[in-house]
């Protein structure tokens, strides 16, 4: 018989079908399937969830069988890591493949803020270019400062991306760095100051709650834009719309959100500002590479095996 899993949010169709293949997969995002879960839940022995939705504490109780966490995704911040490891559930992520994308996403929204993308093609849509309406000038990345609050894989695989657009790269991180030439930091305060573009990799804890707070954005200061790729939760937002808002800061590009996908209505209205609907990992070739290490940590924890990329 096929052992139990549940999957929490779609995956590719390719990914399922590879998922249905080896297991009996109950679908937590099919409001159908509520009561056969329900009925189900003693024998599902893996749960399969994205970095940004997690499995809430009550969910792991209710699932005795449960040995194992797949997360799509790098981020651990939505599962109780110590939690699960009192209960002998192995947590795994899918670090290194999704990298390069991430780091693409921050590339894409500086540019979209420095070089008015957005603006760009509203005003094209409009009919303001054929009308003569002026459009302002950008702003060059090159020869600017990039700040890397948190050089992790992403954090770096962004560094020398930068580096391709002629910035000086910066970054502050929480325990030191060696093997770089990067510029280190001492705070995240001195790295806001070294930055004009400060962009935001840092994994989310309660370590990095707000780490990105009032003083930051002062001293990142009114040409100064921020990128965050990482989670909406290491940035004060009540700061980050004030800032904008009042001129602060210059902009800001932005993947995540707190509380997404219900993020602050204010957000719609802030000048200079690219959103994005977190779509960092988001690409075919990604999320195929995310899946199979899905589904090869699955194996390895059914097959009796410590899961290759468990992070408990
Ligand atoms: C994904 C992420 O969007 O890696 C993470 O932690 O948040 C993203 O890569 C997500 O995990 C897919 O659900």
């Amino acid at each position: 018989m096929k052992p139990d899993i549940l999957l929490v949010e779609p995956m590719m169709p390719l990914i399922e079908a590879k998922l249905d293949d080896a297991y009996s997969v109950h679908r937590l995002y099919d409001p159908a399937q509520k009561q056969t879960i329900e009925a189900a839940s003693g024998s599902i022995r893996a749960v399969v969830t994205g970095g940004g939705t997690g499995l809430a504490n009550d969910r792991i109780e209710n699932l005795p069988a449960l040995g194992v966490i797949s997360i799509n995704g790098v981020g651990t911040d939505k599962v109780d890591l110590p939690f699960a490891r009192s209960r002998n559930v192995h947590v795994t992520t899918t670090p290194g493949v999704l990298t390069d994308d991430v780091a693409d996403i921050g590339i894409a929204l500086m540019l979209g803020v420095l070089r008015r993308i957005t603006e760009g093609d509203r005003m094209v849509r409009s009919g303001g270019w054929e009308k003569g309406e002026g459009f302002p000038l950008a702003t060059s990345p090159k020869g600017k400062r990039l700040g890397i609050l948190g050089l992790g894989q992403i954090g770096r695989a962004l560094a020398r991306r930068g580096e391709a657009f002629g910035m000086s790269v910066h970054y502050y991180n929480r325990s030191p760095v060696t093997g770089v030439n990067w510029t280190a930091c001492a705070t995240p305060l001195d790295l806001a100051r070294d930055s004009d573009v400060l962009a935001v990799c840092i994994a989310a804890s309660n370590a990095t709650r707000n780490i990105v707070d009032q003083p930051v954005l002062d001293a990142l200061g009114k040409s100064g834009i921020l990128i965050n790729v990482a989670r909406g939760t290491v940035v004060d937002e009540d700061a980050l719309i004030g800032s904008i808002n009042a001129g602060v800061i210059a902009g800001a590009g932005l993947d995540v959100f707190v509380g997404e996908p219900r993020i602050r209505p204010e957000f719609a209205t802030l000048p200079n500002t690219v959103l994005m609907p977190h779509q960092g990992s988001a690409t075919v070739e990604t999320r195929l590479a995310m899946g199979d290490l899905v589904l090869t940590n699955l194996a390895a924890y059914f097959a009796g095996e410590k899961p290759p990329t468990t992070v408990n």
